[in-house]
């Protein structure tokens, strides 16, 4: 099974969205193996964007990542980073497809409320980053033979 990383940003977190979202993945079929609300440093925030260092916009990213608290999921199934990615829509809000988190929750691209890993190798990166390895769980889910 596949994992991967979401954040719901800080944005979202003040909006009370988060059980709205987290919802969207369970009712998906997705499995929640990991889950805590936290306040990110500056320093895994930097870590986390490290592939945006260099651009314009990093400092704001990492301003606005660290603003408030964020909620960190593992979330595991079959091409989960895919599956997490449509569900998330596009980066600019104000294109992302109505039906998608951030075609139906969001308006601005420097506050798109969810982040999610953009590969599997991201993902194995970005996990760490955010949980210890006794922070994602291994559990059986009673539906798991109605999904697969
Ligand atoms: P994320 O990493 O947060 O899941 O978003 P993403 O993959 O869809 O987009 P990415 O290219 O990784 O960009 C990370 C975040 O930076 C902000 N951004 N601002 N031109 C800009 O001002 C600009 N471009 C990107 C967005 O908030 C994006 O989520
Ligand atoms: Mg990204």
């Amino acid at each position: 099974m596949e994992r991967t990383l979401v954040l719901i940003k800080p944005d979202a977190v003040k909006r009370q969205l988060t059980s709205k979202i987290l919802s969207r993945f369970e009712d998906k079929g997705l499995k929640i193996v990991g889950l805590k609300l936290m306040q990110l440093s500056k320093e895994k925030a930097m870590e986390h964007y490290a592939e945006h260092k260099k651009k314009p916009f990093f400092d704001n990213l990492v301003s606005f990542i660290t603003s408030g608290p964020i909620v960190a999921i593992v979330l595991e199934g079959k091409d989960a980073v895919t599956v997490v990615r449509t569900m998330m829509g596009t980066t600019n809000p104000r294109d992302a497809a109505p039906g998608t988190i951030r075609g139906d929750f969001a308006m601005d691209l420097g506050r798109n409320v969810i982040h999610g890993s953009d590969s599997v190798y991201s993902a194995e990166r970005e996990i760490k980053i955010f949980f210890e390895e006794d922070e994602v769980l291994d559990y059986e889910r009673v539906i798991d033979k109605d999904i697969y």
